[in-house]
């Protein structure tokens, strides 16, 4: 038995980004279901998973319903005081603390003005004045965080905690709206995009379904602010350099291309996300550098 994650479209799920990572980035264990939001799959799914309604929801390995982020963070850091979800100084704890709530509870402006879509990236999305007052107080409280903690690391609290994974959607609607932050925030800011889960999730979320209409606007795009992913793509051509995949160690089955090489996986999710940025993947650039 694991823990159990219901989970949205990666490119556009805020808060699944959020649960997920509280899993990924701590190395705890989890089967994934996956629905689509705005149809018919995500309230199907979660029936099986009562009372929640909505992604992420977590259930435990003895069977109990965990909707709600924070609930998540709370009862895994509970459960795996090892993972270090929270810091472990009480100060620290505290404060990591206090940004997860207020992130949990607020900053609507922004959330609502710039949807997270990790699909696309922005010159300028004219941001109101109430999308710029929830900056300042971010950067505020980013600040406040590093100053009683004396984190001068990439993170808010000392290492990474559920604070920062708090904070990983926020990241990204900085980048790829190009919101207008200084220059602490900004290096936090890319210090989320270059987060090994953030690209697997990122990777996994280009390819994972179509674009959602929901969230198209007309803003002028620019490249991807984040690490420039290695150039692989796609073949037909089977004649791999491995015969099993990476992931599964089944049989190869898809196949890319990257500097003339070619390696194969067992399934096209596996492969495409790969394909979207090699590096995210440990166990595709062991067989890549070997
Ligand atoms: N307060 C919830 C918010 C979760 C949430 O709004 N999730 C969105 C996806 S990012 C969702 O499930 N939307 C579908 C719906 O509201 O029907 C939490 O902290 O988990």
């Amino acid at each position: 038995m694991t823990y159990d994650l219901v989970i949205g479209d990666r490119a556009y799920s805020s808060w699944s980004l959020r649960g997920w990572l509280f899993f990924d980035a701590f190395n705890v264990p989890v089967k994934l279901h996956r629905a689509r939001l705005y149809t018919d799959e995500l309230p199907t799914l979660l029936k099986q998973f009562h009372p929640a309604r909505t992604a992420p929801t977590m259930r435990t390995p003895e069977g109990t319903v965990v909707p709600e982020t924070i609930a998540i963070a709370e009862e895994l850091a509970t459960r795996h005081p090892e993972a270090g979800l929270w810091p472990s100084d009480p100060k620290a704890r505290a404060i990591a603390r206090v940004l997860a709530a207020e992130m949990h509870a607020g900053f609507t402006a922004l959330r609502s003005h710039c949807p997270m879509n990790l699909r696309v990236s922005y010159t300028d999305c004219s941001p109101p004045a109430d999308v710029l007052a929830d900056l300042d107080r971010l950067q505020v409280i980013w600040a406040w965080a590093r100053d009683q903690t004396g984190s001068n690391g990439p993170w808010l609290c000392g290492n990474y905690s559920a604070a920062d994974a708090f904070f990983a959607p926020v990241a990204t609607r900085i980048a790829t709206y190009n919101l207008p932050v200084g220059g602490e925030a900004m290096a936090y800011v890319n210090a989320h995009l270059s987060h090994p889960s953030f690209r697997r999730w990122r990777a996994m979320g280009l390819v994972d379904g179509a674009d959602q209409d929901f969230y198209r606007r007309d803003y002028p795009t620019r490249p991807w602010p984040g690490p420039k992913p290695l150039p692989a793509r796609a073949t037909d051509d089977l004649t791999t350099e491995n015969t099993a995949c990476p992931y599964s160690g089944k049989p190869v089955t898809h196949a890319l291309e990257l500097d003339g090489r070619r390696f194969g996986f067992c399934n096209a999710f596996c492969r495409d996300k790969t394909v979207a940025d090699p590096e995210a993947w440990p166990a595709f650039m062991a067989i890549y550098q070997s």
